[in-house]
């Protein structure tokens, strides 16, 4: 008999199915068996009384986790018995056979168990499969989507760009080494510079993919690898440009997950944020006046916004300009990397700019500079040899236009529109200081 899946046995009451999956949970209730069956469309559940020998005896060795096939027949639910908060909760399955396709070991704990992080991260092939990490998982597989979805509508093209290259493309220090061959090569820290020479190719582009930062800090909000969202596109006026373009794609993405994730946004009681057709905008300065002025915080001059700055500023963003967005402008160029543009009509500060969402910075972006010469003149000042960078540049050398982009930490995203408290909550296996899927022995670290 064909596979059914679980979501279409509300529409078959009366019809003998064969469905597959997972044994989510037992219960025994005298000469009842209900079993709880899983698959990637749903649940039902499943039952069986003493009075079917054959069927009772063979459903009474199924542990959590089993995967089975059960034959049986779909039966309308007693009146009172139906479960209006699921989606099958008016019919079960009448389990006439049961074939075992894979047997699981002991569980180390119950999946509906309340679990610390420490605990969920150590166990997660298991802890993935219970229904706040499925659900979690699902959202972010459609952020994805829409990301992809919105910039392809608008011309862009997808690129994929490496992981390992040669010098690190921010010339930060937060890159990590790798062993090549006989030469040391770094993971890429963003797919900064070949987004932009890809503008030389496709005038606007966009890549998804991993990046990694070797940043020692343990906090809710950082990784050592994370996905990055970034698109680059040509013929700009300026960074204005960039942000409308992110302005609309958030807009988007947000509409697409009311579209299709109602029932997952539910389940982990979110609120999704509207955003506005225009996203307040302030100049670093002005975020710093604001910040004096509301919150007695003197920050005047400081090159940068601090963790408790940026939920601040998104309080007063929320409260006083109805939006849960603020766009932070023309931070200082010392604070910039090489690539971001100056503004000429405020000079020293960059058109660049971060978006913060819910008290995070979920974005950076900004225009570039793409002449070859003001920025071999700009790599200079950070203190870098141009030479270093002579593949990148060849990209300005041989005519570049006006262009600028963002990147967009996908966990950081996620964890805000779903109100998680953690970015690893956001991440299927995050990697941080302490752990790459197990935790790291600090003395293996120190013996190397
Ligand atoms: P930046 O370094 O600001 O800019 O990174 C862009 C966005 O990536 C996310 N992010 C992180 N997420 C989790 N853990 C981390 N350690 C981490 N570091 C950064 C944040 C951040 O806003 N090349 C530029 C982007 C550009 O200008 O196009 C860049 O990478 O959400």
């Amino acid at each position: 008999m064909e596979r059914t899946y679980i979501k279409e046995l509300k529409n078959k009451a009366g019809q003998e199915v064969s469905i597959s999956g997972w044994v989510d949970i037992r219960r025994d209730h005298g000469k009842l068996i209900f079993i709880d069956m899983r698959d990637v469309s749903g649940k039902i559940q499943c039952v069986t009384s003493a009075k079917n020998e054959s069927a009772y005896a063979a459903t009474n060795e199924l542990r959590p986790e089993w995967v089975v096939t059960i034959k049986g027949k779909v039966s309308e639910r007693p009146e009172k018995m139906v479960n209006k908060d699921e989606e099958n909760g008016s019919v079960e399955l009448q389990i006439e056979e049961v074939a075992i396709l894979g047997r699981a070991k002991e569980l180390p704990f119950e999946l509906k168990t309340e679990i610390n992080i420490d605990t969920y991260l150590d166990n997660l092939p298991l802890t993935l499969r219970m229904e706040r990490g499925r659900v979690i998982f699902k959202i972010q597989a459609h952020i994805i989507k829409a990301f992809r979805n919105f910039l392809t509508q608008e011309g862009f093209v997808e690129i994929q760009a490496p992981k390992i290259i040669g010098e690190d493309a921010e010339g930060g220090a937060n890159s990590f080494a790798i062993e090549y061959f006989k030469h040391t090569a770094h993971l890429a820290q963003s797919p900064q510079f070949y987004k932009q020479i890809m503008v030389g190719v496709f005038e606007k582009v966009f890549a998804t993919g991993n990046v990694y930062r070797a940043e020692k800090h343990s906090t809710t909000r950082h990784l050592n690898e994370y996905t990055s969202l970034d698109f680059e596109m040509g013929f700009i006026k300026d960074h204005t440009d960039v942000m409308a373009v992110e302005n609309k794609m958030l807009r988007y993405i947000v509409e697409e997950l009311e579209k299709n994730c109602e029932k997952e946004i539910a389940h982990l009681e979110a609120n999704l944020p509207s955003v506005p057709k225009n996203i307040p905008s302030v100049k670093l300065r002005e975020a710093q006046e604001i910040l004096k002025k509301e919150y007695e915080i003197d920050c005047e001059n400081a090159p940068d916004l601090e963790p408790e700055h940026e939920r601040k500023l998104c309080e007063y963003s929320k409260e006083k300009l109805d939006s849960e967005f603020i766009f932070v402008t023309h931070f200082p160029m010392s604070k910039r990397p090489m690539y971001t543009y100056e503004d000429e009509e405020d000079i020293g500060y960059a058109k660049g700019f971060d978006l913060l969402f819910r008290g995070l910075e979920i974005t950076t972006g900004s225009q570039r500079v793409h002449d070859y010469d003001i920025l071999v003149e700009a790599i200079k000042k950070k203190g870098l040899d141009p030479e270093k960078f002579a593949f990148y540049l060849q990209a300005f050398k041989y005519g570049m236009p006006p262009h600028g982009g963002i990147g967009l930490g996908l966990e950081r995203l996620t964890a805000k529109l779903l109100g998680l408290e953690n970015v690893k909550e956001a991440t299927l296996f995050p990697r941080d200081l302490n752990r790459i899927d197990t935790l790291l022995s600090t003395d293996k670290l120190e013996q190397k």
